[in-house]
């Protein structure tokens, strides 16, 4: 299999055997303000376009790995059974790095979003699982290595090996070589980013389903490769010079497009809500009374919003029951 080349070929001359009791790795969820929709390769999570998220501070997944008798997965406190879907696809994940041994590990990971916010927790799991391989065996990979391990447990998890704005690069390569997340070099601390906690049934269909449907079936997804290239560089821009309005308004045309493509796909992909479309229009009606507020969403019913400090108080009045996240809660190093 192509993914277990991929591997061999970042871990090139690394060990395969635990190298201390065990690895230790936080890494935090992550949300693009210019989408991942497309796979051009489905074994290995190579996208058709590329990225640009930012972190979610301390909300993300603490995650600690050592030998075991068996594999298993904990996850907040609860083991899951050997064959629940998110523990075939852990260890599956870590087959990967363990290639010629009889090892079997125990995962214990911890994640602290709030299930009702709708953020996708694959993305910090698999980045705090590759962050606590790479302690345990010793690796010592490079970032950029890093972030190629954990595009293979799950796309967006590319994103979430760093902190901060994250530009995850489509790249050319068929082994995924050149698609990896790195960071790009801005703070800004007066970015806020609400979670609307809205309740999130049972998904009547995965993301990873969607996006290929989207790719095989909307005619309007041709147009996407375009929009999301225009958006990157209007948000890179808008990160320069700190400009909430650009940056709201590109991520939120994003977001948009990004269902409108799923609303033209066969069978139609529509994962909104009513209550999704009360947050959406009420965002709207503020923003006629100059608040600088806007949106995204993902796979999901939940709506983020995106302001600045100044706007807080006016959005918490508005949105009594958001969770409000400081990205660069550490303040400006400049
Ligand atoms: C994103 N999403 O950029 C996009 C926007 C959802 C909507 O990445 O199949 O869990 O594991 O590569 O990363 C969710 O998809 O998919 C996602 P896989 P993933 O955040």
């Amino acid at each position: 299999l192509n993914r277990f080349e991929a591997a061999r070929h970042v871990l090139d001359g690394t060990a395969r055997e635990p190298q201390r009791e065990q690895g230790c790795a936080f890494a935090p969820s992550n949300i693009a303000l210019c989408k991942y929709w497309g796979k051009r390769n489905e074994e290995l999570n190579l996208p058709v376009t590329s990225s640009l998220s930012i972190s979610l501070g301390d909300l993300g997944a603490h995650t600690t790995v050592k030998p075991a008798e068996k594999d298993r997965l904990i996850l907040n406190g609860r083991e899951l059974a050997a064959n629940d879907k998110i523990s075939e696809r852990a260890f599956a994940f870590i087959d990967l790095f363990r290639t010629g041994t009889a090892l079997r590990l125990e995962i214990d990971s911890t994640i602290n979003i709030p299930v009702a916010a709708g953020v996708a927790s694959s993305a910090a799991g698999f980045a705090a699982l590759t962050l606590a391989l790479d302690d345990l065996f010793g690796w010592n990979l490079a970032p950029r290595q890093l972030s190629i391990l954990a595009r293979m447990g799950s796309g967006s998890a590319a994103r979430s090996i760093t902190p901060g704005f994250m530009l995850w690069h489509a790249g050319n390569d068929e082994q995924g070589m050149d698609s990896y997340a790195e960071p790009i070099q801005e703070t800004w601390p007066t970015l806020r980013i609400g979670l609307v906690l809205l309740c999130e049934g049972e998904k009547a269909i995965g993301s990873r389903e969607a996006m290929k449907r989207t790719r095989g079936t909307s005619a309007l997804y041709q147009a996407w490769p375009r929009k999301v290239y225009e958006d990157i560089t209007a948000v890179r821009h808008a990160i320069e010079t700190r400009d909430i309005d650009i940056l709201g308004r590109t991520a939120e045309s994003n977001a948009l497009a990004m269902h409108a493509t799923m609303l033209d796909s066969w069978p139609p992909v529509l994962y909104w809500q009513a209550e999704t479309i009360e947050v959406l229009r009420k965002v709207w009606a503020l923003r006629e009374e100059d608040l600088s507020l806007y949106i995204t969403m993902d796979a999901g019913p939940n709506v983020k919003l995106l302001f600045t400090e100044a706007d807080a108080s006016a959005v918490s009045e508005a949105f009594p029951n958001i969770q409000i996240v400081t990205p660069f809660a550490n303040g400006d190093p400049d």
